[in-house]
């Protein structure tokens, strides 16, 4: 006994596996996974996408384990990289864990004074709304159409709506009530963090309703009957 490696190798002596030459085997693999698991973060962290993917279709368990001494999955480093077209490609992994929260957005989880709903995820084809609708039902639910206060919390729906397909999501804004005056529906309040696009709201328009687009990241106004995908936040004192 000693290190981590000969436990694991002990464990598995059996009847079945006790030849040297299958604890070798094994031994060699426990170490190669963690050289692997180094290197696919280390290929993320640099770009090399391809040398990656090569991992992953041997080793496709890999993609959620993190080398010693950190907290990061090849997902968590890409998330916290931007590399948007990855992002899109490891969702599609069998063996992902997308519901990990990545660096940036657990620093938003704690900030973000509530908890995040994410409308009919797995039937999203049906579910997308207009705005109102959006509103009345995260309402319903004792929630409100999520009003987006921070980066981070703006991160992590980005993530949510990127890793889902949606192009575009519902957030809880509009200036519906006083022409150019955009406000928080839940409160009637003006934003305290806002990411409109350059040229964005556009004044003098039938869109008087704020959506976050996945591509670029920025906020745009659209008309309010268009049908969205959308978020509901409950406030953390409804659990109170
Ligand atoms: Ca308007």
């Amino acid at each position: 006994m000693g290190n981590l490696i000969d436990v694991f190798v002990d464990t598995f002596r059996v009847p079945n596996f006790n030849s040297s030459r299958q604890m070798r085997k094994l031994r060699f693999d426990i170490e190669q996974d963690h050289k692997d698991i180094v290197t696919l973060l280390e290929s993320v962290k640099y770009g090399i996408w391809q040398k990656v993917w090569t991992i992953l279709e041997t080793k496709p368990y890999l993609v959620n384990c993190c080398p010693e001494n950190s907290r990061w999955t090849v997902f968590h480093q890409a998330v916290w990289l931007n590399t948007k077209e990855q992002i899109i490609k490891l969702p599609d992994l069998p063996t992902i864990d997308i519901e990990v929260n990545t660096k940036e957005a657990a620093k938003g989880f704690a900030m973000t004074d509530g908890c995040h709903t994410i409308i009919n995820a797995t039937s999203f084809s049906t579910s997308a709304d207009n705005f109102a609708n959006a509103v009345a039902i995260c309402s319903g639910e004792g929630s409100n159409l999520v009003e987006v206060r921070t980066a981070e919390e703006e991160a992590w729906i980005w993530l949510q709506s990127l890793i889902r397909r949606f192009n575009i999501l519902w957030i809880g804004l509009t200036d519906v009530v006083n022409q150019n005056k955009y406000v928080y529906p839940s409160s009637g309040r003006k934003p305290i963090y806002t990411n409109w696009e350059k040229g964005q709201p556009q004044i003098g328009t039938n869109e008087d309703c704020a959506a976050l687009q996945t591509g670029s990241r920025k906020w745009h106004d659209y008309p309010c009957h268009h049908k969205m995908h959308y978020i509901c936040k409950k406030p953390a004192k409804h659990f109170a």
